[in-house]
């Protein structure tokens, strides 16, 4: 860590006025696991309470300027949503973020989207998706972010290469759909819903078909969709050395894609991230070009509540990562020191950086603590009420 207190606080501050996060639309309403929802009277009913409560996270931080919007989630009449959906932007002053296509849902996607051994199902995804992308013209996002649920259940099934080979195909037809500035992410995710094998499974897939897909096709990694003891900041590393690291999908998680709020269980893991990419940018002299969003949905954490513990918690990781000393970084790595290099992001990491930070808040005219102020302006209370029947109406019962 830099000794030097002005510069520690000098970087913290320029680390917060750089640092965005994007939220996600289907963070603030009701979800649950394969077994049924707890309905929360609060959550968001409508798109309209989605950049209602969206607008609430970014007035209270500051840092979260764009909502990613999910197609069909959020658009039931597409194109023709748009005028409204900017009209909410304007109204609760949050922008449209990256355009999430839903390729899983509809009955046709039984047997896959773009793998799917049916013309049908592979023709609706390609609809879908350029109808996604047109949507994300419209709004101005420059990301459409694609994740696939594409695989299968038993050995034997699929045929994988096949499927391979229609993923480069379809993906190319989408991307020569694009504008010049807008991109296509790729996520990749191991298992679930498929539960032998899933078309997009790990990074170095995404990596190739993103390749195959074309020049403004990135991968986009999602904290979640990894096996448990995999090291997530190596794969950034080498794809920000590879340049084709697109963006994040932030959460956490224990055991599998558990969708918990960002660093409850290793924050550790998402500082190791941010320093992989801070001191890319540092060698490099250059800010890597990367979407920082959010893909958090959990049933029991109040739902706005849980967005803004996640925001801060990920602006407090990486203006901790901010910390690094990279000169004594680097000099220890070339001469082995590890203890010495091992410390140096130990140090960073260690170093209580909320005081800063509420600093920093205060300076922007940004309430110190946001979680906080959300609790004591009435919006929850208000929510509640205004929203519980509608809520309470949507309660399945399987007696
Ligand atoms: C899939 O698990 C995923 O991470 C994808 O990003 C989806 O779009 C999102 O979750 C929906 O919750
Ligand atoms: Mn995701």
């Amino acid at each position: 860590m830099t000794s030097n207190p002005a510069r520690s606080h000098g970087r913290i501050f320029s680390s917060l006025d750089r640092f965005r996060i994007e939220i996600p639309s289907w963070g603030f309403a009701n979800t649950g696991t394969r077994f049924g929802k707890f309905i929360q009277p609060a959550a968001a009913t409508s798109i309209e309470e989605k950049f209602s409560d969206a607008g609430q996270v970014q007035a209270l931080t500051g840092i979260c300027p764009t909502i990613a919007l999910h197609a069909l989630w959020d658009f039931p009449n597409a194109i023709e949503s748009v005028p409204e959906v900017l009209r909410l932007a304007d109204r609760y002053g949050v922008r449209p973020g990256a355009i999430n296509p839903n390729l899983f849902q509809d009955q046709i996607y039984k047997y896959g989207s773009f793998g799917n051994p049916d013309e049908h199902g592979r023709d609706a995804a390609l609809q879908h998706s350029r109808l996604s992308v047109q949507v994300a013209k419209q709004l101005r996002s420059r990301d459409i972010s694609f994740w696939f649920a594409d695989g299968s259940n038993y050995p034997g099934t699929a045929n994988i290469r096949t499927r391979k080979h229609l993923f480069e195909e379809y993906l190319k037809r989408v991307h020569d759909e694009l504008d010049a500035d807008q991109r296509m992410l790729v996520e990749y995710k191991p298992f679930e819903p498929a539960f032998y094998h899933t078309d997009i499974a790990d990074w170095g897939m995404a990596l190739l078909l993103a390749r195959a897909a074309g020049s403004r096709a990135k991968v986009l990694v999602d904290t979640g969709h990894h096996y448990s003891c995999q090291n997530i900041e190596q794969i950034v590393a080498w794809l920000l050395s590879e340049d084709m690291l697109g963006g994040f999908h932030f959460n956490d998680r224990r055991y599998a894609d558990d969708d918990l709020t960002l660093g409850s269980i290793d924050p550790y893991q998402v500082f190791r991230i941010f320093h992989e990419i801070l001191f890319f940018e540092w060698e490099k002299g250059t800010r890597a070009d990367i979407a920082y969003m959010i893909d958090q949905s959990h049933n029991l954490k109040g739902k706005i509540e849980a967005m803004i513990q996640t925001v801060t918690v990920a602006q407090e990781l990486f203006s901790k990562a901010a910390l690094v000393d990279y000169d004594v970084l680097t000099t220890a790595q070339d001469s082995c020191d590890l203890v010495r290099a091992e410390g140096c992001l130990q140090d960073a990491f260690a170093t209580d950086v909320r005081p800063v930070i509420r600093e920093w808040r205060t300076s922007k005219g940004l309430p110190a603590d946001p979680l906080q102020a959300f609790r004591n302006s009435g919006y929850l209370e208000r929510i509640s009420v205004e929203r519980a029947s509608r809520n309470a109406s949507s309660v399945s019962s399987y007696a």
